[in-house]
């Protein structure tokens, strides 16, 4: 997962650009051909939607796990702009449909039915946030439930290939872990640390937190060492714990307020706290985590869009890193944003 594309898309020319990051995202998951002509397309038509509606945006191509239990990797990709919005989004949604003069073809519908999964927040005047996932087989497409308890999203500093933040979901039994690592520095050598700890989650699952972080300091010592915190949600328990090392933010809303999780000093693979305690907290059904690296600005406001945060965890993550950051406050560090809302349900645009 260490490998992300970034298009911006201001001119046609780019939308050839995010049609190729959607191919080699693609090659680099090990897709099958009839899958990689899917997220060819779904790119094609959301980097020319930005284009004719949005004013420019910006599209993401990251390789992800696929659904749970599923084998080899998915592809998400993700458009964001700061345009007009989508007014109807269910009539966007039907097969043919377009606001422009000329057709674009296909349209949102077909991008829907296409992938896998398909998920569209858009408000007016803010706004609007794509996510479409290709799997390496076709199936239940198209739905608007939240059908995966996670979601995330990276992107790497100066739209480098190799991005050192990495995040990663597994479930055992009833406990779902949600990890972000966040590599030491950038490029290649941060991309492989938090790659190596990614890598890791799935043996380590049914571990506690703060059990997976010390059996991490281990796996990670021979890599520069990443700063990494762990979520996890027991869901019979209805109980979270958290710990995390070094600078990877967590926040938890609970009913209407946003609490920060602290994390320990220290850098796993190198400077491992002597002590370190996980945090238990109560897991309501409208609860929703938020791990982030801090290429993040610090001061980042969370999401204060009710309608948001009943959306698929993948495109609360996308939302929170495009409105994070902006021309007046560059990143300086590559980002990545990771969400766990394993109660979310959708069930109207
Ligand atoms: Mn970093």
């Amino acid at each position: 997962m260490s490998r992300v594309w970034e298009v911006p898309v201001h001119d046609s020319t780019r939308v050839r650009d995010a049609r190729m990051a959607a191919r080699e995202a693609c090659a680099h998951a090990g897709l099958a051909a009839e899958r990689t002509a899917a997220a060819e397309l779904v790119a094609t038509e959301l980097a020319t939607n930005l284009l004719k509606h949005a004013g420019g945006g910006r599209m993401v191509v990251n390789p992800v796990a696929p659904p749970a239990g599923g084998a080899g990797t998915s592809v998400q990709l993700f458009s964001l702009d700061n345009g007009p919005g989508i007014a109807d989004v269910t009539a966007a949604l039907r097969d043919g449909y377009t606001t422009a003069d000329v057709s674009l073809g296909a349209g949102l519908g077909s991008c829907r039915r296409i992938a896998n999964a398909f998920h569209l927040y858009s408000v007016p005047s803010r706004g609007t946030v794509a996510t479409a996932r290709i799997d390496p087989v076709p199936g239940k497409r198209g739905t608007w439930a939240a059908e995966l308890p996670a979601g995330g999203i990276a992107v790497a500093l100066g739209q480098a290939e190799q991005c050192g933040d990495a995040w990663a979901w597994a479930r055992s039994g009833g406990l779902v872990t949600l990890l972000l690592a966040d590599g030491l520095g950038h490029g290649p050598k941060a991309a492989h640390a938090a790659g190596v700890a990614v890598a890791e989650l799935r043996a380590l699952a049914p571990l506690p937190p703060e059990d997976i972080l010390r059996r991490l300091n281990a796996a990670l010592r021979p890599t520069r060492g990443a700063a990494v915190s762990v979520a996890q949600l027991d869901t019979e328990r209805r109980e979270l714990a958290f710990a995390g090392v070094g600078n990877v933010g967590a926040r938890l809303r609970t009913e209407d307020s946003w609490t920060s999780l602290v994390t320990r000093p220290g850098i796993v693979g190198a400077y491992f706290p002597a002590h370190l305690p996980a945090r238990r907290l109560p897991w309501r059904p409208d609860s929703l985590l938020v791990l982030h690296s801090d290429g993040l600005p610090s001061r980042w406001t969370p999401p204060d869009d009710p309608r948001l945060l009943t959306h698929d965890p993948s495109v609360v993550a996308a939302a929170i890193l495009r409105d994070a950051g902006s021309p007046a406050r560059p990143v300086r560090d590559d980002t990545s944003v990771a969400v766990l809302a394993p109660d979310r349900r959708t069930p109207t645009p």
